[in-house]
């Protein structure tokens, strides 16, 4: 075992209080594009020009022709062993908040999937900071409804309206320029000011407000753990920055004998 992954398991063991932040990276091995490697961009357009709320005014169909396609290809992609780690980590740690900017559902499934017996397993469901691409919300009444699988978006007809209201259904995610939901938001940077350690896996650390969280648990004076194959802007402040895959290194540094409920 590697120096560093030693480093990072013991800093692990040894933490009073735990935070995490996911980013695509974490659902890569699952088959999820990430935003901004080589599978991340959808066609011609940037998500950065698509995940906005201009963007759906101007072209609803557009938008949802690329929620749609998202939402159909999660329907083949399974958790992936880091998605599990880190489960396991909520399950046997219980000072551990769990904060993802995927939309994609995967620690949700990972939970179910491994939690022990007897367990709850809300204990390791993530904070989702950026909603979730499983449930549509009405754009007019903000009804919130299990996401439609079926949508045609090859016309405007075949987009989705809300039962109550009749408004345009939208992917419940927040997008750039929108406001993250200020309770979910506040539980992140809670657990963060109080966490001796922030274990940051698969993100690029440039979306804001969400890459503030390692930044808080540096500045309450705890240690950050990176998992990334690339560097990132964060990878100078981190305790320990370790180069490669999500789905080999979690693993390797969730403490030993997680997945005894404690
Ligand atoms: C807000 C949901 C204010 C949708 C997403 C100018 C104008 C307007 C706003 C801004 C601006 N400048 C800055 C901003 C703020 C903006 C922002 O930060 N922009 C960035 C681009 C600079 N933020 C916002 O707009 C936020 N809202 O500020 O509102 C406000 C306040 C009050 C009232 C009104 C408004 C909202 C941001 C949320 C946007 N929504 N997603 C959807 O999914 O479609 S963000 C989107 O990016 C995803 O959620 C994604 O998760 C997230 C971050 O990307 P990453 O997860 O890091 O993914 P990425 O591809 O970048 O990186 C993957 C990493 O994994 C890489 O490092 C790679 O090396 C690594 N990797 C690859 N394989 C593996 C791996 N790691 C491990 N293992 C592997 N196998
Ligand atoms: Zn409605």
């Amino acid at each position: 075992m590697s120096g560093d992954v030693a480093r990072a398991r013991r800093l692990l063991a040894d933490a009073e209080r735990i935070v995490v932040l996911t980013g695509a990276g974490v659902s890569a091995e699952s088959g999820v594009p990430t935003f901004r490697g080589a599978g991340g961009l959808w066609k011609s357009h940037r998500p950065e020009d698509l995940a906005t709320p201009e963007a759906f005014a101007r072209d609803p169909r557009l938008v949802w022709e690329w929620y749609a396609s998202r939402r159909s290809s999660l329907a083949g992609c399974e958790p992936n062993d880091a998605h599990r780690s880190l489960a396991l980590l909520a399950f046997s740690h219980d000072a551990t908040t769990l904060v993802t900017q995927n939309v994609d559902g995967l620690h949700h499934r990972a939970a179910d999937a491994v939690a022990p017996e007897g367990a709850d397993p809300a204990v390791a469901y993530p904070l989702e900071v950026h909603g979730a691409l499983h449930r549509d919300r009405c754009s007019l009444c903000d009804r919130r409804t299990q996401g439609r699988t079926d949508v045609d978006a090859t016309s405007e007809a075949g987009i989705p309206r809300c039962d109550a209201c009749s408004g345009l259904l939208r992917p419940d995610v927040v997008w750039f320029g929108e406001a993250l939901d200020a309770a979910t938001l506040g539980a992140a940077f809670q657990a963060a000011h109080e966490a001796a350690v922030c274990l940051v896996v698969g993100t690029s650390a440039v979306v804001y407000p969400a890459a503030s969280v390692p930044e808080l648990t540096l500045r309450a004076g705890g240690a950050v753990i990176e998992v990334n194959p690339e560097a990132t802007t964060l990878t100078p402040y981190a305790a320990v920055s370790l180069r490669g895959m999500a789905g080999t290194l979690v693993p390797q540094i969730v403490p030993a004998g997680v997945g005894r409920v404690r």
